[in-house]
């Protein structure tokens, strides 16, 4: 009888765990990407990470178009800005969303095995430290795009940079 009760406080300990692990949910939102020249040997896709509750590390991405994905940021040197991988993965917190957008931190994809073109889209895979790996769908935007595709915003096509309604 001890016995069969000890066994029962102990699984529901571990349930108890497993439902507290299971709550902190990284979601992923408005990932883009930009079309690349026919030439570029690399391109960059963005996305918005954000988690309920805890924290959690973005510690690599994958994707089948291209042969090698890095996490890097931008850093300002000499007033130029310059391209760094980051390191020891990107930190995810509650309560503020980590952006990934052009001019900062952003996954980049080394090696394309094909143009990226816009209106197409790709799968990409991140690996998180606590959450493992989370896919997502990609779309492909004009080569100047900063932000994901809003349907309604008519302000900021991408590349028109100096146009004015
Ligand atoms: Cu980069």
């Amino acid at each position: 009888m001890r016995m069969f009760t000890r066994s029962l406080l102990i699984s529901a300990a571990a349930g108890l765990l497993l439902v507290g692990a299971a709550q902190a949910e990284v979601s992923v939102s408005n990932p883009f990407s930009r079309a690349s020249a026919p030439q570029a040997k690399a391109g960059a896709a963005f996305l918005t990470l954000n988690i309920d509750a805890g924290a959690d590390k973005l510690l690599s991405a994958s994707s089948p178009v291209a042969e090698r994905t890095e996490l890097h940021t931008h850093l300002m040197e000499g007033g130029i800005a310059k391209m760094r991988p980051v390191e020891g993965g990107i930190p995810v917190n509650a309560g503020t969303p980590t952006e990934l957008k052009p001019g900062g931190l952003h996954i980049m994809l080394m090696g394309l095995k094909a143009p990226l073109k816009q209106g197409d889209s790709f799968p990409l895979t991140l690996k998180f430290e606590k959450a493992g790996d989370v896919s997502v769908t990609v779309p492909v935007q004009g080569p100047g795009a900063m932000a994901p595709m809003q349907g309604h915003d008519h302000t900021n096509h991408g590349g028109h940079a100096g146009h004015q309604h």
